[in-house]
């Protein structure tokens, strides 16, 4: 039985106010932005402020159409549908110019019942997309009272009315371009006698390694009576019929070898929505665990059904879902039909645990009974433009967050719930997945309506995306709690909004969460002190997760980090310009100045670019030129991150987690990201490796005290020495003491702590740097894979801000030469020496795609440092092939801090 795929090339048309009457093709998946950028109709809207000129497209309607032929065979195939994984947003659609269906919910599919409206021959399938701007502000219109929501400098108003990707709309890292589109699977279907919805597993552990597997398949036979939400419409299918079904499950480990069978037999009375339901149990399965901790194990779950119709007169209906499953039938011999539908699924025992103790109320992951410290970054859709998505760049986005030693990942809420792509890699990877629901930053309707569309589009996600083992915990929204007090309608009305805010983020997100996935926790808001507790968790570090700002929004200094110690931090963050080669890319070369009206355009938080400058005052001699403005924003975020994360992490136990804002970008902008849009890593990436590594030695002055922790987040203990050294500026150990240490694993430690006033050389004449040895301990692997222990267990501190040090001149020789990694690739390696300690040098090579292994260290007299770099290609289906010498010597830039001023 043939599925009509429906992507390919589709044709967009518009009769628009600025462009004409236009007719392009348009490639779906894909946007209706994209398609009039590659027909050269508009200009690229992340050059310049381009972004500008596009904004005519948020007031346009869209069609998109495309025809299919088919054949009488095919229409005595089944009962036909139409799928649509994601409608961005309003429309609706024709076949065959009859309307059937209407949509207003990207988040959600669509699975449309056609009845009779396909013939032979020729179909035409067309969507005529409403702009969701004017239907957003028709719909703010007709509500008795106003729904806030927070704006950005350029914007779309009323985003909070329509459940599309909120930063669409704009936001403080991103532009607005209210895109529209067709996303993920779409095609035609017949169901035969009926249709795979939904294939649904729990993982639940036993007594004695056991683990139950209770699995559901939906299955629903189309015809009067079928629920299917608004997403069905003109039913159809056999009326009165029952049918005997034989479902066949059978879970395979990770290298395909079938380790569980087994057959049922049940009996349908269609049409209707039906569950077919059966329970396997397995001993000893290899378990899942979160990068750094073990293997991420993984199993597929296949279930097959087969049907035979028999006679009968019974009805039955039940829930409807809108999932549908990967898919494939088989014709059998005689009559009956096979389908099959498969989900990944891991053995894991995962728990947050949350429990009131002296301080407040905890926050741990904990996966197969180990506490686990969340290390990691908040991520926003990779593109606004969403054709731009693709499996390239999540692959690479995703393994630079494993590069740099983070195991969880948060899905911000005013994106998108992401690709499956997204989901299996991170299943893959070890990378533990906090899960916002899609609201953000905003009070949010509480009408019939718009409850019903989104218990649906909870639904769908739910089942789509449970079986996931990354997925840790699903989250009601982000600060949403926050925005009941930000604006002056909510402020004057609270119990209003809060009321609202009640009812769908409890009354339909969190139940229907709940009744789906009981085996996940359910986290209301994010930030937010747990369940039942509506206070601002921006401030108070005493319980459950804390969105910590006050450095950077609030503009206080990095040692504000030391005021507070969340129980998890889940948003933290610091702004810088992207590098030199991003910025080209968007600016021309008469504007590369931070004032200029093209820089100003690329930053979208209005004090962002004073903040950064003012914090150069702060701590820096002022940088010289626009070159050193850019690197010195990348080393000064990099500083205060690292700042809160060793800070927290030498708290351990009473912090468990950092997520610091943000891991990307979706264009290219100054903002808190540590990768840029290019994927190129930030300084900030770099320093993450070092201050996220399962073992680190981290040093700090906090009221005039320098302090030296060890943290050791493996469960195996170090023994070794930890050699504390002061250096001054030409390069001298003027003090030098080293200590014995044996230290516990998953802990932290104090190792050395120093009154500066103790010191007898005054305090800008020298630097701290605190090296560790280990004899015994994890491997080297486990401390910072792939380098060797000695090279990432370095420390490195100012005693004071940089700028009151007279640092000396340093020069730097670099050599360039090629070698073969183990696999035999061919890998750039950099040499570097210098006559006097260079701080913070970073080394870039723009144009070349990949990262260095290590970047933004020290560099002292005396010794080399080699670094190689890690080519984006080499791994990958393409393989590694490096520029020539010629290239790479030519375009070599190395900046240290001492060079961005004279
Ligand atoms: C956080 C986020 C985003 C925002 C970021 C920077 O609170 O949730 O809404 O982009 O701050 O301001």
């Amino acid at each position: 039985m043939s599925q009509i795929d429906l992507s390919g090339m589709w044709t967009l048309r518009l009769d628009s106010s600025v462009l004409g009457k236009v007719s392009v093709p348009c490639s779906i998946p894909g946007d209706c932005h994209s398609a009039l950028l590659a027909a050269n109709l508009i200009p690229d809207p992340y050059y310049g402020q381009n972004e500008l000129e596009v904004q005519f497209l948020n007031q346009e309607d869209f069609i998109l159409e495309r025809n299919i032929e088919l054949s009488p065979e095919q229409l005595q195939q089944g009962s036909p549908y139409l799928y649509f994984e994601s409608i961005d947003t309003v429309t609706e659609v024709l076949v065959n110019g009859k309307p059937v269906t209407q949509t207003n919910n990207m988040f959600h599919a669509h699975v449309i019942d056609l009845g009779c409206t396909l013939q032979s021959g020729t179909n035409t399938i067309r969507i005529h997309f409403h702009a969701a701007e004017k239907a957003a502000a028709q719909r703010a219109q007709q509500l008795p009272y106003p729904i806030p929501h927070s704006v950005y400098p350029v914007q779309s108003l009323h985003r909070n009315q329509i459940r599309k990707v909120q930063c669409h709309s704009g936001w403080d890292w991103g532009p607005c371009l209210m895109v529209s589109g067709l996303y993920g699977a779409c095609y035609i279907d017949f169901a035969s006698p009926g249709r795979i919805d939904n294939l649904s597993i729990r993982t639940i552990p036993a007594a004695d390694n056991t683990w139950d597997i209770p699995v559901t398949l939906r299955y629903t036979i189309p015809g009067p009576g079928t629920t299917q939400g608004s997403e069905t419409t003109g039913a159809s299918g056999p009326k009165t019929a029952s049918f005997s079904i034989t479902m066949n499950l059978r879970l395979k480990d990770g290298e395909g070898k079938t380790v569980l069978k087994q057959t049922t037999e049940h009996r349908l009375h269609g049409p209707g929505n039906h569950q077919l339901e059966a329970i396997l149990s397995i001993k000893n399965p290899k378990l899942w665990w979160p990068s750094g901790y073990g293997e991420q194990h993984l199993y597929t779950l296949e279930a097959a059904v087969w049907s035979s119709e028999k006679s009968g007169t019974e009805s039955m209906t039940g829930q409807g879902d809108t999932v549908q499953e990967t898919v494939q039938k088989t014709a059998s011999p005689g009559t009956a039909i096979q389908q099959r539908a498969t989900k990944r699924i891991g053995f894991r025992d995962l728990k947050v645990i949350t429990e009131d103790d002296e301080i407040g109320r905890s926050m741990t992951f904990q996966v197969n009974g180990k506490a686990i410290w969340a290390k990691g970054a908040n991520w926003i859709p990779l593109d606004s433009l969403p054709s731009r998505q693709t499996t390239d760049r999540y692959r690479n986005l995703l393994h630079s967050m494993v590069q740099a030693n983070m195991n969880m990942v948060r899905v911000w809420g005013g994106g998108q719930y992401e690709r499956d792509v997204f989901y299996d890699l991170c299943d893959e990877l070890g990378i533990l997945v906090w899960q916002d629901m899609m609201f953000s930053c905003s009070t949010y309707p509480a009408d019939p309506e718009f409850l019903e569309t989104v218990r649906r589009e909870i639904r769908f996600q739910v089942l789509r995306l449970k079986e996931h083992p990354s997925i840790a915990l699903w989250c009601g929204n982000n600060e949403n709690v926050g925005a009941l007090t930000w604006y002056p309608e909510t402020r004057a009305n609270r119990d209003r909004y809060i009321i609202d805010y009640d009812r769908l983020n409890e009354g339909i997100v969190g139940k229907t969460i709940r009744e789906l996935d009981p085996d996940r926790t359910w986290w209301p808001s994010s930030p937010s002190a747990g369940p039942n507790d509506f206070s601002d968790n921006w401030h108070s570090d005493g319980r459950g997760d804390m969105h910590y700002w006050s450095v950077w929004h609030e503009g206080k200094p990095f040692e504000a980090y030391y005021d507070v110690t969340p129980r998890f931090c889940s948003e933290f963050g610091y702004q810088s310009f992207p590098s030199e080669e991003t910025v080209a890319s968007y600016c021309p070369e008469d504007q590369r100045n931070l004032t200029s009206p093209v820089m100003e355009h690329h930053q979208k938080n209005p004090r962002g670019n004073s903040i950064i400058i003012e914090n150069f005052s702060r701590y820096f001699r002022f940088p010289e030129g626009f070159a050193n403005m850019l690197y010195l924003s990348q080393v000064q975020q990099a500083l205060a991150i690292q700042t809160a994360v060793e800070y927290w992490r030498s708290r351990r136990p009473i912090c468990m987690g950092a997520l610091y804002w943000q891991l990307n970008d979706c264009w290219p902008v100054a903002s808190w990201s540590s990768i840029e849009y290019s994927g190129k890593w930030k300084l900030l990436h770099y320093a993450a490796r070092r201050f996220f590594a399962p073992i680190a030695l981290v040093s700090f002055v906090k009221d005039q005290s320098l302090q030296v922790h060890l943290i050791n987040d493996t469960d195996r203990s170090i023994s070794g020495t930890v050699t504390l050294a002061f250096i001054n500026f030409a390069g001298k150990t003027v003090q030098e003491n080293t200590l014995p240490i044996h230290k516990a694993g998953e802990g932290s430690h104090k190792v050395w702590e120093l009154d500066l006033k103790r010191l007898p050389f005054p305090v800008n004449s020298a630097f701290f740097r605190g090296l560790l040895h280990i004899d015994e301990g994890p491997s080297a692997s486990c401390v910072r894979p792939p380098q060797e222990p000695d090279k990432s267990l370095e420390t490195v501190c100012f005693l004071v801000p940089p700028k009151q040090c007279n640092l000396e001149p340093a020069h730097i020789r670099s050599r360039l030469s090629v070698v073969k990694n183990y696999q035999g690739e061919a890998e750039l390696l950099l040499q570097l020496n210098t006559d006097r300690p260079a701080f913070f040098v970073s080394v870039d090579i723009p144009g070349m795609k990949g990262h260095w292994e290590d970047n933004l260290f020290t560099l002292l007299p005396g010794t080399t440092r080699a670094i190689r770099f890690m080519s984006e290609a080499s791994g990958t289906e393409e393989g590694g092939s490096l520029p020539s010498m010629e290239y790479v010597q030519a375009h070599l830039r190395i900046q240290h801090l001492r060079e961005s001023y004279h």
